[in-house]
């Protein structure tokens, strides 16, 4: 089993124990990466955030995607990236990529598209309680098996369950379908018999009465093909998400950036991903939620590109700026479906930085330690990201707090979409300022240094993913 191993070496007795074990190179000495994992962050921090909060100022008083904030905080990363130190060269490739806000669900005629595997099936009819109560324009779930014949059309009345999963049962003429027989459900999905024509919005059946849980209705075929993936493997979760799209796209949408810088050198078949959302709601400046996040990647891409490090590692680095959180993480549901096959093989791990300028120091449980569930299927250390924070945190003296992650956040598709270990850190719910005017820079300036230290502690997780991904994941190797 694969162990975290620190070079911070905290204590004399600590650098005894464990600086003699360590090979030569990766002595405090010569470490080649004591220049960003030993930085102290808290200036440039400082001078991040307050850009930030210039920016909200500037625009509204807010930095949300389809604003003027929005864009002008795309333009002041981009800035920041491309500026480099006299006389040098970059060490990152920098680019942008593009996508579609979410359809007005009041405006448009919509239809939600259920993916599985990043693979798209459509689904006929879904009712439309279901996309009113979604606050979110696309929904995590897992996918199961419901039961067949007319236990299928359960009891009128059981509740919907918004932790459910999406359940796919076999139509057998019920005029109502509930949950009351079946595992918890979001929604149901009901694939015609055999022998039967495909579905169409003109042949679905309408329910004779409101349902208590939403039905959709999916094409046999497709239902048979992700059927057989949840059959596979019976003690793996297979995941899906269901997003709502516009049919014919009528109206202007608002076009929002998602920024990457890469590391040039280093193995591409091994990438770690750093990611935070750049977006505030709508009337807040957003500088704990979440610039903090941001302010953070930055202030570690400025201190990599004036060191040796970046060519120095044994893999690759890409950190993300993501433009769309508020609306059920669009920006990065589009992405993984957009990323070719061999890009998303690629990723090696997923590091999540949301909301760090205040409360505790949070880190996110990844699902699997939290319920049993089995990523395992997958064949890698789910809890690699988790147990590195642990051990960062813990080489810098402070004591950390776990966070339930449900993997709702910019995590969701590297758990749910890729399967690769993910995880993160978080100070946690922000009662007083969350999504609120007063999160301004003076909601975190008290905090900084704090702030300072979980970017130190990610510099030391990267450091480490970086360079050992290869190692803990040699099943991806290439043939
Ligand atoms: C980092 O610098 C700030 C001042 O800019 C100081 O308050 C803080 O204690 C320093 N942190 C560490 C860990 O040295
Ligand atoms: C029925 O739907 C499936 C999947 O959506 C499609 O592959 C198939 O061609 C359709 N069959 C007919 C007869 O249209
Ligand atoms: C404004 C915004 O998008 N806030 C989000 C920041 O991240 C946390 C954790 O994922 C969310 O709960 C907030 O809604």
């Amino acid at each position: 089993m694969y162990k975290m191993k620190f070079t911070y070496c905290t204590s004399l007795l600590a650098i005894a124990q464990l600086c003699a074990a360590l090979p030569l190179d990766n002595q405090e000495s010569g470490d080649p990466f004591a220049a960003i994992t030993n930085a102290n962050y808290s200036s440039g921090l400082h001078r991040t955030l307050l850009q930030f909060d210039q920016i909200a100022s500037r625009n509204h008083g807010n930095r949300a995607f389809g604003y003027r904030g929005f864009d002008a905080s795309v333009q002041y990363v981009l800035s920041r990236l491309s500026a480099l130190p006299p006389n040098s060269q970059s060490r990152f490739r920098v680019w942008t990529e593009s996508f579609y806000g979410p359809p007005d669900i009041n405006k448009e005629t919509i239809i939600p598209t259920f993916v599985v595997n990043r693979r798209e099936y459509t689904v006929h009819g879904l009712t439309v309680p279901v996309i009113r109560s979604w606050t979110s324009r696309s929904v995590f779930a897992s996918v199961s098996k419901g039961p067949a014949g007319t236990k299928a059309c359960g009891a009128p009345n059981a509740p919907y369950d918004p932790n459910g999963a999406l359940i796919l049962v076999e139509h057998n003429k019920c005029t109502t379908y509930t949950n009351a027989n079946l595992p918890p459900a979001r929604a149901l999905l009901v694939y015609n018999r055999e022998g039967t024509a495909n579905w169409t919005e003109a042949t679905v059946p309408r329910p004779q009465q409101p349902n208590a849980v939403p039905v959709g209705y999916i094409n046999r075929l497709d239902a048979l093909e992700i059927l057989r993936q949840v059959d596979w493997a019976p003690q793996c979760t297979v995941w899906s998400y269901m997003k709502l799209q516009a049919k014919n796209n009528l109206h202007p949408r608002d076009i929002g950036y998602n920024i990457f810088a890469e590391t040039i050198d280093g193995n591409a078949d091994y990438v770690v991903v750093a990611g935070a959302h750049l977006d505030s709601s709508g009337g807040s400046a957003g500088i704990n939620d979440n610039a903090s996040g941001s302010a953070a990647l930055l202030e570690l891409f400025d201190t990599l590109q004036k060191s040796d490090a970046p060519s120095q590692f044994t893999n690759k680095i890409r950190f993300a700026w993501w433009g769309n959180h508020v609306d059920s993480w669009i920006s990065t549901v589009e992405w993984s479906q957009r990323l070719s096959d061999k890009d998303a093989r690629n990723i090696a791990a997923y590091i999540d930085l949301n909301k760090i300028g205040k409360g505790y120091y949070g880190i996110l449980k990844s699902g699997a330690t939290l319920s049993g569930e089995t990523d395992i299927c997958q064949g890698f250390s789910p809890t690699a990201v988790e147990d590195g924070f642990r051990e960062a945190y813990a080489s810098l003296g402070v004591t950390s707090t776990p966070v339930v992650d449900k993997a709702v956040s910019e995590d969701a598709v590297f758990r749910t979409v890729f399967r690769k270990p993910y995880g993160g850190i978080t100070g946690g719910p922000d009662y007083q300022c969350q999504d609120k005017e007063c999160d301004y820079f003076g909601n975190v300036a008290g905090n900084i240094d704090m702030m300072a230290l979980s970017t130190r502690a990610t510099a030391r997780v990267l450091v480490e993913l970086v360079n050992s991904a290869h190692r803990i994941w040699p099943w991806h190797a290439r043939k």
